[in-house]
């Protein structure tokens, strides 16, 4: 896939996070839409990761998923480098049950907003990054109308069966 077709960033702090962050990757790829992964840290490659995240929108991408456990300030300092929507996802680590993450990333100063998903929430990273960008597709739009149809239907037929 070219760089001009890649729309959506997902970056993490380090390939630790992968086994999660591969959620959000199925889900762009279940919607076709180009999406790059990158381990860049705001800790580890300060340099590197504000290159990244100052150049996203030159290179075309239009949201950036962002993950990071522990002290997360990937998501925030991400924000602070561009304009583009930043979707924070907290990852569980080692210790404090990803509670760390959260608050690390949801407690953003005025001025500077994270969409902060749920913890270990990939998958919602993904479809709202999918949700912002139905917003000027068309077809993207109609996809995510089915899928939420189909998740709809599939919740019904959860009834079927149940006799208590
Ligand atoms: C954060 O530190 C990463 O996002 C990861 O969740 C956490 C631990 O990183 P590793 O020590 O596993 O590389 O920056």
């Amino acid at each position: 896939m070219s760089v001009a077709e890649i729309k959506v960033g997902i970056i993490m702090g380090s390939d630790s996070d992968l086994p999660v962050m591969e959620d959000a990757g199925k889900i762009l790829k279940e919607f076709g839409i180009g999406y790059e992964f990158k381990i860049l840290s705001a800790h580890r490659t300060p340099d590197q990761h504000a290159e990244y995240s100052k150049s996203a929108s030159s290179r075309g991408l239009k949201v950036i998923i962002a993950a990071a456990g522990g002290a997360a300030h990937l998501p925030g300092v991400t924000a602070a480098h561009t304009t583009i929507p930043i979707i924070g996802v907290p990852i569980k680590g080692k210790s404090l049950e990803g509670m760390d993450s959260l608050l690390s990333i949801v407690q953003m100063p005025a001025g500077v907003p994270v969409a902060t998903v749920a913890i270990n929430g990939a998958k919602n990273a993904g479809l709202l990054a999918v949700s912002i960008l139905a917003l000027s597709d068309e077809n993207i739009n109609t996809k995510l109308k089915n899928y939420k149809k189909k998740m709809e239907t599939d919740s019904i037929s959860k009834n079927d069966g149940i006799n208590y």
